[in-house]
């Protein structure tokens, strides 16, 4: 073989191009060395963190580093997820944590801390926006990422940015990723999970349709166990058998899941890399039943939409510094007012206090069929409410409604009411929310 013959690659540790068909890397010797025919053309990406909780407290914890770890327990006692030496034991995900722990005894069971991987998840989905904006989040360790033209920017193909970006994972965030490389969302997908953990996986035009015809029928997004026991039972188990069948019989026979076992056996998928649009706003508004008036009818709705906006933004963990108050008259005319804060805030009590002031100017006796408040100007939310000097208050409001949401967590929604929704009935429909 000529050297220019040679499929394109580079070390994935050190990142030189590989220019001869020797095992290990000429430069730093590795034997991590990524060659593929079509390596320098594929731009569609899934990248997939490795026993993702697990592997973050491993870091945190360097004791549990050459243990079986898994990670779960709690109110439902099954395994959120298991380190690759507890899943060498058979541990895997979902499973009973009694059934674990016969499987692999001496493993070390770490309760969950959500809100850790919420932040280490943030983490690396902000290192994948730093390469393109093209990123579509699919989980909480896992991405599609369409990196088609950024070859100018990065200076690199495709391939190369994502080797780097692996590294860079782990040297910065102290976990590892694997990654898949192909021309398609599906196939990207599959990729990503072949090769796993630190993996690298290819798959190209070239060899799509063969690659697929070897693999059962379950690899296909939503063929799960049933759709898959009605296959087999139409005597289809492999890909490779439904490459076999027209569109039209495909169809007949499964409806729409005919045609997507259609174009995916045969590695044909259209869907684009949609970057995750974020919200501009967010707000909760009702339509009344009967049109209101009075101020002190449309105070305990605006306080009820508040904290509904308020347990959004929380949960999101974001916060807005604009509050916009919307009505509607008997007549359908629209009113919006709006007022920015110092800081932005995601707190019941700052958005309902500050709606009520534009909503005071507002009732002078027009009568209004809708109520509507909204947070906008999004931010993340670590610079929301600074417990300020100005207003000494807001640092004890903000204490107070977190034990309020803690209760709430606790007991539901009802164990705890504000005065100002406190005996409000069930008038008026359900809120709407956008
Ligand atoms: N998770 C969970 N319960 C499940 C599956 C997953 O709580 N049934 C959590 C724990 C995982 C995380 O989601 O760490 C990511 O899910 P993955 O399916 O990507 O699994 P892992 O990242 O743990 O492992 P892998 O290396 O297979 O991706
Ligand atoms: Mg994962």
């Amino acid at each position: 073989m000529t050297v220019n013959a040679l499929p394109r690659g580079f070390c994935r540790d050190c990142l030189a191009p590989a220019e001869t068909d020797a095992k290990r890397c000429r430069a730093c010797g590795s034997p991590r060395v990524l060659r593929h025919p079509e390596l320098d053309a594929l731009s569609l990406a899934h990248i997939d963190c490795d026993a993702f909780y697990a592997a973050v407290e491993k870091r945190d914890n360097p004791e549990l580093r050459d243990k079986p770890v898994i990670i779960g327990g709690g109110k439902r006692g099954v395994v959120s997820t298991a380190c690759y030496i507890a899943r060498i034991n058979g541990v895997r995900s979902a499973m009973p944590m009694f059934k674990a722990l016969e499987a692999c005894p001496t493993a070390v069971v770490v309760k969950p801390d959500m809100e850790k991987y919420v932040r280490v998840g943030r983490q690396v989905r902000d290192m994948m926006q730093a390469l393109t904006p093209m990123v579509e989040p699919i989980s909480i360790d896992e991405a599609f990422l369409d990196l088609a033209g950024t070859r100018k920017l990065h200076g690199a193909s495709p391939a190369l940015v994502l080797a780097r970006f692996a590294r860079q994972v782990e040297q910065e965030v102290g976990i590892t990723v694997s990654v898949g490389l192909s021309y398609c969302k599906f196939l990207a997908k599959v990729a990503s999970d072949r090769d796993k953990p630190r993996g690298f996986s290819v798959i190209g035009q070239a060899e799509a349709v063969s690659f697929l015809a070897q693999q059962p029928v379950t690899l296909i997004w939503g063929v799960g166990k049933a759709f898959a026991a009605t296959l087999a039972g139409d005597g289809l188990r492999s890909i490779g058998q439904l490459q076999t069948l027209e569109r039209g019989e495909l169809m007949r026979r499964y409806g729409t899941m005919g045609d997507r076992l259609y174009h995916l056996s045969r590695g044909l998928d259209e869907r684009s890399v949609k970057p995750r649009s974020e919200a501009k706003s967010v707000s909760s508004e009702t339509t009344f039943d009967t049109d209101l008036s009075r101020f002190e009818d449309l105070v305990p709705v605006l306080r009820a939409l508040s904290e509904r906006v308020s347990a959004r933004l929380k949960k999101a963990d974001i916060a807005g510094r604009t509050i916009v108050l919307k009505l509607k008259t008997a007549d359908f005319r629209i009113r919006t007012r709006n007022r920015q804060l110092g800081d932005p805030t995601r707190l019941a009590d700052r958005i309902f206090h500050t709606g009520l002031d534009m909503l005071r100017r507002e009732t002078d006796g027009t009568r209004y069929r809708l109520l509507g408040i909204g947070v906008s100007d999004l931010t993340d939310a670590g610079k929301a409410d600074p417990p300020d000097l100005v207003d000494q208050l807001s640092h004890k409001r903000a204490l107070a409604e977190g034990a309020i949401d803690s209760l709430r967590e606790k007991f539901g929604r009802q164990a705890v009411e504000t005065g100002y929704t406190f005996g409000r009935g069930r008038a008026g429909r359900p809120p709407r929310e956008d």
